[in-house]
């Protein structure tokens, strides 16, 4: 190709581009509320062409919030910036808005949105709690269609204030957001009594020093009225006083890697149904890796995939924890539990274990009946069969003769075998004879 060839394309594409961009930005411009009083607030060429608030807007056109005008903050009066931001958020015509929040410190709480309201922040934008008040810093009560974007919360470790509060709200995304030193959960979805909510999103958040639940979600015993969510790519770093992800009384989840690091517990569901925890990391905690509560008003736990999750340096890997209600169907495949300080695997609950790795031997206890284990391995690779008392790979007649023989015994006795003490209480019994029975055949 000749050289004026490549140049003449060359040209020709930067043309082509830049009749794009001019495209693109009238069209936002058309889309602008000008028939509206209001419309000295919402403009900001400036802004739109800042590359942050650029890729703000592809994030919001992805999650449908593409086309709507765009609602400056700075553009509003008021004698403090929780008034100057509420004025922005009222100002969102029916038809919706991206309320966009200029770099800098903007000291506000309480505020509250409506139905279609994309708030974006831009680089550098960072929302402070102000002295004394304890409301959320954002309320979505009873709305539909709206997402916060790239924000900075600072919680100022303020005791009993929330952050983000959504109750009885639909399709929302949180993203990109970064919470600092929340007392209470930065942020909390719930419900009133008879509401729901559903289909949200809350993916790329980091949380550094939250405490007491960073993510909840949290419904109301027996009701499945919080539903169909993804909680993705979040980073929890020192909630070391009840820092964990929660869901409790909802379904229809996914809970997928994330990273939970030096806090108190890593991922705790109570009464849920339907949910997928997988690829989550959890690192250094001082309780409890995963657990799976249950509680008095709800009939307990169904339908828990459990899959290819990493928790290093637990207390205990994943338990029950509490509730003796049902849990049904609980699936824990392929994922690694090391060198929890008590135990990796508590099987307090009936659960499937299939193909995960532990430390060791001693960091396995079984302490229901009800439970299957598959392909269990150590990190070096050593196979445990529990229920294979003669190390032969096969649970079968031998294994129940050797029971047998010790039936009976407790700790100390002359005929006592460790080994036999399948569950793991100290006394050889019909329950370590139930539990062959249930997993008679199984081989590794
Ligand atoms: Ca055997
Ligand atoms: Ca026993």
């Amino acid at each position: 190709m000749s050289k004026n060839k490549s140049a003449a394309i060359f040209i020709l594409i930067l043309l082509i581009a830049s009749l794009s961009a001019v495209a693109y930005i009238s069209y936002f411009s058309s889309k602008k509320y000008d028939e509206t009083k209001e419309s000295k607030h919402i403009q900001n060429k400036e802004a739109m062409v800042h590359s942050t608030t650029h890729r703000a807007l592809l994030s919001i056109r992805s999650i449908g919030g593409g086309g709507l005008p765009v609602i400056n903050v700075s553009e509003y009066e008021g004698e403090n910036d929780t008034v100057k931001i509420q004025a922005a958020l009222n100002d969102v015509p029916e038809g919706g808005a991206i309320v966009f929040i200029p770099s800098g410190v903007w000291v506000a709480a309480g505020l509250q949105a409506k139905s279609h309201t994309f708030i974006v922040g831009a680089e550098g934008a960072i929302i402070r709690r102000p002295e004394n008040v304890t409301e959320p810093f954002l309320t979505f009560a009873n709305i539909s269609d709206f997402a916060v974007l790239n924000l900075t919360f600072e919680g100022e470790n303020i005791e009993n204030a929330y952050g983000i509060e959504v109750i009885d709200s639909r399709n929302f995304t949180i993203q990109n957001n970064t919470f600092y030193n929340h007392t209470k959960s930065a942020i909390k979805v719930t419900l009133s009594l008879n509401g729901t909510s559903s289909n949200f999103t809350i993916s790329n958040n980091l949380f550094l020093n939250c405490q007491n639940v960073p993510i909840f979600i949290f419904g109301i015993p027996s009701r499945r009225a919080i539903r169909n969510f993804c909680i993705l790519n979040n980073t929890l770093i020192n909630g070391t006083k009840n820092g964990k992800i929660g869901i409790a009384f909802s379904a229809n989840g996914t809970i997928e890697n994330n990273k939970i690091i030096n806090c108190q517990y890593g991922i705790a569901t109570r009464c849920v149904s339907n949910l997928t925890i997988r690829k989550n990391y959890v690192e250094n905690i001082t309780d409890y890796g995963i657990y799976l509560g249950t509680q008095v008003g709800d009939p307990g736990t169904d339908n828990v995939k459990i899959i290819e999750n990493e928790i290093r340096r637990s207390r205990i890997g994943i338990c029950r924890y509490y509730g003796s209600y049902p849990l049904v169907n609980i699936q824990v495949i392929n994922n690694l539990f090391v060198n929890s300080s008590q135990y990796d695997i508590l099987a307090d609950f009936p659960g499937t274990f299939i193909n995960n790795t532990i430390t060791d031997a001693s960091k396995l206890k079984i302490e229901n009946l009800a439970t299957l284990f598959i392909g269990t391995r150590t990190v070096s690779g050593q196979i445990i069969l529990p229920g294979d008392i003669n190390y032969d790979l096969k649970i079968n007649i031998i294994d129940v003769a050797l029971v047998a023989i010790s039936f009976g015994s407790s700790k100390g006795n002359p005929n006592w075998n460790e080994a036999a003490d399948i569950i793991q209480d100290g006394e050889i019994n019909i329950k370590d004879i139930s539990y062959l029975a249930k997993n008679f055949g199984i081989t590794s």
